[in-house]
């Protein structure tokens, strides 16, 4: 019975002193104060969720159009196309005669300003496929051929 006690505690002191040698032999390799104690920090780096490209419900597609130079009443384009969605024309009339840029049609009723000698006559309009015109408003432009077919699809 007693044997069998001192056995185990033999034992138990044995457990013990693995952690304590273990200890003895790091402090004898101290020697070299440059192993660097580099805690490797797992550098967790949250890998956030890339960003959600959520599908944009609309659109957006701006589209350029010129006035001709030399004061013709017509633009320098008869067709423009465009996806479905949030549709801007920007008109740039260099000519000193008055022009704007507006969008008819299919329920589309958008007139941007008159702009002349190099100003942008912008115009936006929330389309749905469809085909829309895009004219001059100005009084009898559209009459003479300031106008063009907008395809949206
Ligand atoms: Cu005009």
């Amino acid at each position: 019975m007693k044997s069998r006690h001192m056995a185990l505690a033999q034992r138990a002191t044995a457990l013990l002193s693995i952690p304590l040698f273990a200890l003895a032999i790091v402090g004898c390799g101290g020697g070299d104060d440059n192993s660097s104690s580099t805690a490797s920090t797992p550098a967790t780096t949250a890998t956030t969720p890339a960003t959600t490209t959520t599908e944009t419900p609309s659109k957006a597609t701006t589209l350029k159009l010129e006035a001709d130079p030399g004061g013709d009443l017509s633009f320098n384009k008869k067709t423009l196309a465009a996806p479905a969605g949030k549709v801007t024309i920007d008109m740039k009339n260099p000519a000193p005669v008055q022009h704007n840029v507006a969008i008819k049609g299919d329920g589309a009723d958008e007139t941007g300003e008159v702009v002349s000698s190099g100003g942008t006559s912008t115009v936006t309009a929330d389309l749905q496929a469809g085909t829309y015109t895009f004219y001059c408003s100005v009084d009898g432009h559209e009459a003479a051929g300031m106008k063009g077919t907008l395809t949206v699809k």
